[in-house]
C-alpha cells in the first residue's frame, strides 16, 4: 500500500499493484474494516469480473476502485449497492469527462454498446447485530485501455478524445457515492436509486438476447422489477431474468 487518505466520507487505501481490490476489501471486511473504506489500485494482477471472469487493464490505464458498504439491505434489495456504484460513476463522468454513457443491464457502463466499465458486487459474511450486511462493490472504468481485444470494449480516451485525470474522476465518484450510499439506508432513497437506474438503463426497450445456463432467449427488454430483475417479452411470454448475460441485438425475433 502506498498511502491512506480520506476523501469524501471514504477512507481510501491506494496501491501500486494488488491482486484484486475486491479481494483486499473482502479480507479487510472480515477483519472488521469500517463502512466506507475504499481501495484503489494502479494495477491488478488478478482483477476479477463476474462468474470468475477476468477484468484486465494494464498499469495506469483504468480507474480500479472497490468500496466497502455496511448497509441494512434485505437480500432482495442488495442489487441496489451495484446500482449506487454504477450511477455514481455515470454522474462523476458527467462532471469530469462528459460522454454519452448509459447502463447495460445489469450494471455495465457502455458508450454506443461498447463496454467502458463494469461492476462486481460481493457479500462478506452475514448481517451484524444492527441488521447491516458488508457489501464490497468494485468498479473498473477504462481510461485509456479498451480491455481484451475480443471484448468489444471502449475507453474514455476513445469516447472523449482526451485522457481524463484519474484522481479527479475518483474524487468526483466518491463524492457522489457518499450521497448515493446514504440512499441505500431508507425506503425513499432506494426508490430514488431505482428510478434513476431505470432512466439510465439503455437496455430498456431494446431487442436483446439473454444467455442463461444452457439456453438463450430473444425478445424485447420491457421492464426492470423493483428487485432489479430484467423482464424480457417474447412472442408468447414474459420472462423474468434474475442473472444472465445480455447482448443488445438489432432486430427483435418475435
Ligand atoms: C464485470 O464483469 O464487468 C465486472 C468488472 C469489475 C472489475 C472491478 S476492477 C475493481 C474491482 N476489483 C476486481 O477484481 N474487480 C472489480 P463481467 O460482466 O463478468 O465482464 C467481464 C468480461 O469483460 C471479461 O470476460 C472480458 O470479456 C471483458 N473485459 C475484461 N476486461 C475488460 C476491460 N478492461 N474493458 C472492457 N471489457 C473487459
Amino acid at each position: 500500500m502506498v498511502s491512506t487518505v480520506r476523501a469524501s466520507s471514504f477512507a481510501v487505501h491506494r496501491f501500486v499493484d494488488i491482486d484484486s481490490t475486491n479481494d483486499w476489501l473482502l479480507a479487510a471486511a472480515r477483519g472488521g474494516a469500517l463502512d466506507r473504506t475504499a481501495a484503489v489500485a494502479d494495477f491488478q494482477r488478478r482483477g476479477r469480473g463476474r462468474l470468475d471472469r477476468r477484468w484486465e487493464a494494464p498499469p495506469g490505464t483504468a480507474l480500479l476502485c472497490s468500496v466497502l458498504l455496511r448497509v441494512p439491505l434485505a437480500v432482495e434489495d442488495r442489487h441496489l449497492a451495484s446500482v449506487a456504484v454504477s450511477l455514481s460513476a455515470i454522474e462523476a463522468l458527467h462532471a469530469v469527462a462528459p460522454c454519452a454513457v448509459g447502463l447495460k443491464w445489469p450494471n455495465d457502463l457502455v458508450v454506443e454498446d461498447q463496454k467502458l466499465g463494469g461492476v462486481l458486487a460481493e457479500t462478506e459474511g452475514t448481517e451484524d447485530a444492527d441488521g447491516r450486511v458488508a457489501l464490497v462493490v468494485g468498479l473498473g472504468l477504462n481510461l485509456s485501455t479498451t480491455g481484451p481485444s475480443d471484448a468489444g470494449g471502449t475507453s474514455l480516451l476513445d469516447a472523449t478524445g482526451t485522457m481524463p485525470d484519474r484522481d479527479q474522476l475518483l474524487d468526483a465518484y466518491l463524492d457522489v457515492l457518499s450521497v448515493r450510499a446514504d440512499e441505500l439506508c431508507s425506503a425513499t432513497g432506494r426508490a430514488a436509486l431505482l428510478s434513476a437506474y431505470r432512466e439510465h438503463l439503455v437496455t430498456l426497450g431494446r431487442a436483446v438476447r439473454v444467455t442463461l445456463h444452457d439456453t438463450s432467449i430473444e425478445g424485447i427488454a420491457t421492464a426492470i422489477t423493483d428487485h432489479g430483475h430484467l423482464v424480457v417479452t417474447t412472442a408468447d411470454a414474459s420472462h423474468v431474468i434474475a442473472a444472465g448475460d445480455v447482448v443488445h441485438v438489432r432486430a427483435p425475433h418475435l
